[in-house]
């Protein structure tokens, strides 16, 4: 088996090259590759997964009973989100006393069906819990930093990207930061809660995520600005979320905003999506197409699954109807992100090669270092691979080779695939991530089922070279 971000997709696509290049050498044609190499998937998480991506939904607790809800869930989604279960008002009703309740029945329903799950949100300027809004000052800047301290180190090794800080910049003309008791504690508010939250869970993407920023405007280039300002001193941020709540449309510069930000050294992604309109089916298509087009989109989560869970009462901006059907907008996603090539895309060739081989490149100690966090559970685990390039030339295109511990099998990754799931695993880029600078790092993952043994591997090899370890 293969696994990219659930399990049997990209093995599903694999197989169907193999037999199509088995059949074309027996016709004595090649054509067919290129056909199957865009096999259509059956299911948004499957399809995205073609390009390594992941396709979510946030979901609320209270509704995991609904089987028509789940089933939808189950069947589509490969990434999950907490509509408000992980907010600090949920998860910190009382200074120090903490209630992740709600917040695991949804981390246990991913992991148990083999998702991966979208941290959302550590501070936010709203649903503050009401012992924190009665604060300011340096009381309110500990406690915020001790709540993103406590629950990114609770929640260590399950979390893909988290939503650090949610919102915080004003809407309007100026491009500057709102106002609110967190600014009021300092404008290095912000910083600090990535550096906080980076100490706690080091393998989690760490996100700024916001709204009304889904264009080239006075308020995304004001995030922008942070993000450049961070990248160039060293602060801790890996992404930043487009909310992307619209209406009939997409800004026309909605891909060129998302790779400015891409440009900066960042990941992006789409966060929040739902569109309302006469014009939805075609303006969700262009937001998928927008990712597809930027190597560093990651995925796509859709605010709600069904019109009648969304926030936006009456809108029906989602891509499910009430009873449950697919709307049109759920075929327009699902098409676009069909039409791409799986990644590696395999090229015409009178003799295809169906495995991509990887060019070792030696070099003197090893070219590379492993940091590897593993959190394990009764009878799960997830772990985090930070691969630093430490040659002095980049390397485009790797696969780390690692021995999984008796008992471990890969049930999902992300940013990589996997295979095989148990015993000696290679795990290959995907599309966004082959090339590593000298000097730079990418972060990998996975979630595995075990029967007890929860060490790590004992070493990793990249591209035939053996990686010091941090
Ligand atoms: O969808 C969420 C809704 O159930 C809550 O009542 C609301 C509280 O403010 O938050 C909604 O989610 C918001 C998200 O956390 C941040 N971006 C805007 C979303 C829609 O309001």
């Amino acid at each position: 088996m293969l696994f990219t971000a659930i399990p049997d997709i990209a093995s599903k696509a694999r197989r169907t090259i193999t037999i199509a290049i088995a059949a074309a050498l027996g016709a004595g044609v090649v054509v067919a590759v290129q056909q199957t190499a865009s096999a259509a998937e059956a299911t948004l998480g499957a399809a995205a997964a073609q390009s390594g991506r992941y396709f979510g939904a946030a979901i609320a607790a209270g509704r995991l009973g609904d089987s028509t809800y789940v089933n939808i869930l189950n069947r589509e989604f490969n990434s999950v989100t907490a509509e408000n279960e992980m907010k600090w008002d949920a998860t910190e009703p009382q200074r120090g006393n903490f209630n992740y309740n709600n917040a695991n029945r949804i981390v246990n329903h991913a992991i148990g069906q083999g998702k991966s799950i979208r941290g959302h949100a550590l501070l936010w300027h709203q649903q503050m819990p009401g012992w924190a809004q009665g604060l300011s000052g340096s009381d309110l800047r500990n406690a915020a930093i001790n709540h993103v301290t406590q629950v990114a180190t609770y929640f260590r090794g399950k979390i893909h990207s988290w939503d650090v800080v949610n919102e915080a910049f004003a809407d309007g003309g100026g491009g500057g930061r709102r106002d609110s008791s967190l600014q009021r504690t300092g404008n290095d508010w912000i910083e600090a809660a990535f550096r906080a939250a980076r100490a706690a869970d080091p393998g989690a993407k760490l996100c700024y995520n916001d709204y009304n920023t889904d264009g080239i405007n006075a308020k995304s280039t004001g995030i922008y600005n942070m993000v450049r300002d961070f990248k160039a001193r060293g602060v801790p941020i890996d992404c930043v979320g487009f909310q992307s709540h619209l209406t009939n449309s997409a800004p026309s510069d909605y891909q060129a905003n998302l790779q400015r930000f891409a440009d900066l050294g960042v990941d992006v992604q789409i966060t929040e999506l739902d569109i309302s309109g006469s014009n939805q089916a075609n303006a969700y298509a262009a937001v998928t197409r927008a990712c597809l087009n930027v190597a560093r989109c990651n995925g796509i989560t859709v605010w709600g699954i069904r019109d009648s869970d969304s926030w936006r009462t009456g809108q029906n901006p989602l891509l499910f109807d009430a009873s449950g059907n697919k709307k049109a907008a759920y075929t327009s996603v699902l098409n676009t992100l069909n039409s791409v090539t799986p990644n590696p895309s395999p090229t015409p060739t009178p003799t295809p090669t169906p495995t991509p081989t990887v060019t070792p490149t030696p070099g003197p100690g090893g070219p590379c270092r492993v940091a590897y966090t593993l959190n394990a559970w009764n009878t799960g685990l997830t772990s985090s691979i930070t691969i630093t390039n430490t040659g002095s030339s980049a390397i485009n295109g790797w696969s780390l080779v690692f021995g999984l511990p008796s008992g471990q099998t890969i049930t999902s990754g992300w940013n990589a695939t996997y295979s095989p799931s148990s015993g000696q695993v290679t795990a290959r880029n995907v599309s966004y991530n082959g090339s590593i600078p000298a000097g730079g790092s990418v972060d990998i993952g996975f979630q595995a089922n075990h029967t007890g043994n929860t060490s790590a591997p004992s070493s990793f090899t990249l591209n035939g070279n053996t990686c010091s370890r941090a």
